[in-house]
C-alpha cells in the first residue's frame, strides 16, 4: 500500500540554485514518503535525464518511496518511473491506461467533488486535490477548497485523497484532520533553507494526526 502522507512535488525555479536531485535526497532524509517530478520548462531530455537521476538515486537507496512524474506517460513509461500525475486538461485517465497498463499508478488533480468522483469511476489510483488553499506557486487553479472541500471528497469518494496548494507546516496537521490521506508541498520543501528539516517538521505535524513517525 502506498503512503501519500509527505508528498514532494519538485520545481526547479523555486529550488533556489540548488539542483533537484540534491533536493530530493535531503526530502528523503527528512522523511517525504512519495516524490513527484514536476518540470514545466525545460526540453524532453532533461526531464527523462532528471527522471533516470531520481530513479537511480532511490534504487541506490534500495527506497520503496514511489517516483511519480507530472503529465509526461512517456517519460514515466521511459524511466521506470511508479506512477504519473495527471491533471484534468492533461491525457485522459483510459487513454493512459491504454498506454500503462497496470504499470503505472495514475494521479488525477480535482478542483471538485464531481472531478473526484469521475476520477474514481474512471480508474485513478488516487486524487490530488487542488488547491486547498491559495499558492503563488501555480497561476492557473481554481479557487481554493478549503478544509470544507477536503471534507466534501472525502465523503464522495474512497480513493486516497492527497491534498495540495499553500500547504506548510502550520496548516498541515488540520489538512489530515479534515479527511487527506496525505500533503503535496512544493515551496514548502523545495524552497526551504533546508529541505531536511523542513521535511522532517511537515512529517511531525502529519504523525501528530496520523500517529506513526
Ligand atoms: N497544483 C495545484 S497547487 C500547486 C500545484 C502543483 C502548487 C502547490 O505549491 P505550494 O508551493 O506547495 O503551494
Ligand atoms: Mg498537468
Amino acid at each position: 500500500m502506498i503512503d501519500y502522507s509527505l508528498y514532494l512535488v519538485t520545481d526547479r525555479h523555486l529550488s533556489l540554485g540548488r539542483d533537484t536531485v540534491d533536493i530530493v535526497q535531503a526530502a528523503i532524509r527528512g522523511g517525504i514518503t512519495c516524490v513527484q517530478l514536476r518540470e514545466k520548462h525545460g526540453s524532453t531530455r532533461q526531464f527523462i535525464e532528471e527522471a533516470r537521476q531520481v530513479r537511480n538515486l532511490l534504487d541506490c537507496l534500495a527506497s520503496t518511496i514511489p517516483l511519480i512524474i507530472n503529465d509526461r506517460v512517456d517519460v514515466a513509461l521511459a524511466t521506470g518511473a511508479d506512477g504519473v500525475h495527471l491533471g484534468q486538461r492533461d491525457m485522459d485517465i483510459r487513454d493512459a491506461r491504454r498506454l500503462a497498463g497496470s504499470s503505472l499508478l495514475i494521479g488525477i488533480s480535482v478542483e471538485s467533488v464531481d472531478d473526484a468522483v469521475r476520477a474514481e469511476a474512471e480508474g485513478a489510483d488516487y486524487v490530488g486535490v487542488s488547491p486547498v488553499f491559495a499558492t503563488p506557486t501555480k497561476s492557473d487553479t481554481a479557487p481554493p477548497l478549503g478544509l470544507a472541500g477536503i471534507q466534501a471528497i472525502r465523503a464522495a469518494v474512497s480513493l486516497p485523497l492527497v491534498a495540495i496548494g499553500g500547504i506548510n507546516a502550520d496548516n498541515a496537521a488540520a489538512i489530515i484532520r479534515a479527511g487527506a490521506d496525505g500533503v503535496a508541498v512544493v515551496s514548502a520543501i523545495v524552497s526551504a533553507a533546508c529541505p531536511a528539516q523542513a521535511a522532517r517538521t511537515l512529517k511531525e505535524q502529519i504523525s501528530s494526526v496520523k500517529g506513526g513517525g
